[in-house]
């Protein structure tokens, strides 16, 4: 896709219409940030001072714990709460296993006509912390155009579930009974990335367990946070506003205790961090080709008259002048 030339004005429109929550604009936006094209970052970079208003909830847990359903309940509570809401949903890995996407899309597909809902599914990519720039540059984008809550749904617990729940103010971890999940949280560190437990299928036997095992391994948590646990059964709209009113709750917490501040510090710098990393990556990759082309060092090299500690000193100092 070729997007011509655009004047400074003309990305100031383009800016402009999604904060104005032209849907189309915004769309285009996000295919932008999804496929890399320098053009999305000057676009973000002029969508940034419109951002800061919507609370970001990372919804996180194994597959098949219902956390779709749950997202798609959530979405119903919101909405009659009278707030709009944004969901990102992270599919599992490649374009090759777009069944969950699909059904994912299915049954959130009565919110679809719905125009204080914004639903976008989001590919995982191979690149180190690709998935969470992505997500995190979606909900930008969603931020910007007004809408009041944004959902993060994650694919599973791991590494990469943590980082992006990480651009989240607040993260609800779904657990369902019967799994021995409670090992596994532990295990993935999700303890301290929890804000608010969610028991869903609570309709299954083995609930008031889990929510007795969750109660007591917040005690092995570094720091001792209350994290509410809210059982939910997803199917039968069980529990929806409960887990609605916790998360409301939250919000209000950070706000009030001056939190919400120290976790967009947080998300703020991790993107910065992710962009450092990525133009660093590029530059070192750059440098490396040159270098190889340079007969010159590489025969130093070769003829050991410089070590490598040394030419890496020379190559440091010239980037230091840059
Ligand atoms: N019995 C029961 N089934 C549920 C509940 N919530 C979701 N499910 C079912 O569990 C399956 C997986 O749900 P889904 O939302 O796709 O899970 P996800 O992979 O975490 O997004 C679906 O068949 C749901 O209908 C619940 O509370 N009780
Ligand atoms: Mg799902």
């Amino acid at each position: 896709v070729s997007h011509g030339i655009m004047t400074y004005s003309d990305k100031e429109a383009f800016a402009q219409a999604v904060v104005a929550g032209d849907v189309r604009s915004a769309a285009r936006l996000m295919r932008l940030a999804d496929d890399r094209e320098p053009l999305a970052r000057d676009l973000l970079s002029l969508l940034f001072p419109h951002t800061g208003r919507a609370h970001i909830v990372g919804i996180t847990g194994n597959p098949g714990a219902g956390k779709s359903s749950l997202v798609d309940n959530l979405i119903t509570s919101w909405r009659g709460r009278g707030l709009s809401v944004g969901v990102v949903a992270v599919d599992p890995s490649s374009p090759f296993s777009g069944g969950a996407v699909l059904g994912d899309r299915i049954r959130m597909m009565r919110h679809a006509t719905d125009p204080g809902v914004f639903i976008r599914s989001l590919a995982t990519r191979g690149a180190l912390g690709g998935l969470s720039r992505s997500a995190g540059d979606i909900a930008t984008v969603m931020d910007a155009m007004g809408l009041d809550r944004v959902l993060i749904e994650t694919v599973g617990v791991g590494q990469d579930e943590v980082d992006v729940v990480r651009m989240a103010h607040t993260t609800v971890v779904v657990m369902v009974p019967g799994l021995g999940d409670e090992i596994q949280i532990l295990k993935a560190g999700i303890l301290e990335i929890a804000d608010i437990f969610a028991v869903n299928k609570a309709d299954k036997p083995g609930a008031d367990r889990l929510a007795m095992e969750l109660q007591s391994v917040q005690h092995l948590g570094t720091d001792q946070r209350h994290i509410p646990i809210v059982r939910t059964v997803a199917t039968a709209q069980e529990g929806i506003e409960e887990l609605v009113d916790a998360i409301e709750t939250h919000a209000g917490l950070l706000r009030s205790s001056g939190e919400l501040q120290e976790r967009d510090a947080r998300r703020l710098t991790q993107a910065v961090f992710q962009l450092v990393h990525e133009a660093v990556d590029a530059d070192l990759t750059e440098l490396f080709d040159r270098l190889n082309k340079e007969n010159a060092i590489i025969d130093e090299l070769l003829s050991r008259r410089s070590a490598p500690a040394t030419v890496a000193q020379r190559l440091l100092e010239l980037i230091n002048k840059i």
